[in-house]
């Protein structure tokens, strides 16, 4: 739980309007479950949890530093179900090289600057919803997904449930070179 004091933080992805709206149309079709909001739909990265000031400041730094892969187009084309959890998603059939960079090197960098992170390993998907249940539909078409930027997110939980604002963004390395981010 979030104190006064602290913010619950994660590094994203967000959908482009196409992404989302193709990631909208499959949820619709799930047969049951508690679906993310629209504007709620993402990728975390990097799941940092409950962080002070000093932490946050840790992980902009981090991000700053890193060394950003090219921007590239993920695209997702399977549904699945975590039966434990009931978690409905979206996957990329494999994680993409770039994707795997920028995961790799932000865990890197985090873990660098003292941040500890959840020891499980990274799985690349889009949470469509949750406590889901039953035979999930097949994508009409795979969701192309142009990869950008990678966002460091905030989350408070609210009545209507979690509400993300973005603290900052950092965009991916520009015609297929790698160089070091800088906020946007
Ligand atoms: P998800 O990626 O499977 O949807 C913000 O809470 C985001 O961080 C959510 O997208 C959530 O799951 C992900 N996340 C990863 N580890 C988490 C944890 N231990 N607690 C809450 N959210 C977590």
């Amino acid at each position: 739980m979030s104190t006064p004091n602290t913010e619950r933080l994660f590094f994203a992805l967000w959908p482009s309007a196409a992404a989302r709206r193709g990631l909208v149309g499959i949820a619709r079709r799930l047969p049951a479950g508690r679906r993310v909001r629209s504007a709620n739909l993402h990728m975390t990265l990097a799941f940092l949890g409950d962080c002070d000031a000093g932490a946050r400041v840790r992980a902009i730094t981090a991000a700053q530093t890193l060394a950003v892969p090219p921007a590239f187009t993920l695209v997702l084309e399977r549904t699945a179900l975590w039966r434990r959890p009931g978690v409905a998603l979206v996957a990329p059939r494999e994680t993409p090289p770039e994707l795997e960079a920028l995961v790799g090197r932000l865990q890197a960098a985090l873990a660098a600057h003292g941040i500890p992170l959840d020891k499980r390993p990274f799985r690349a998907h889009v949470t469509l919803a949750r406590r889901a249940s039953g035979e999930m539909p097949a994508l009409r078409r795979p969701i192309e997904w142009p990869i950008e930027e990678f966002r460091l997110m905030a989350s408070r939980l609210t009545a209507a449930g979690p509400e993300y604002r973005w603290i900052a963004r950092w965009p991916l390395g520009r015609g297929g070179g790698v160089g070091a981010g800088g906020p946007l």
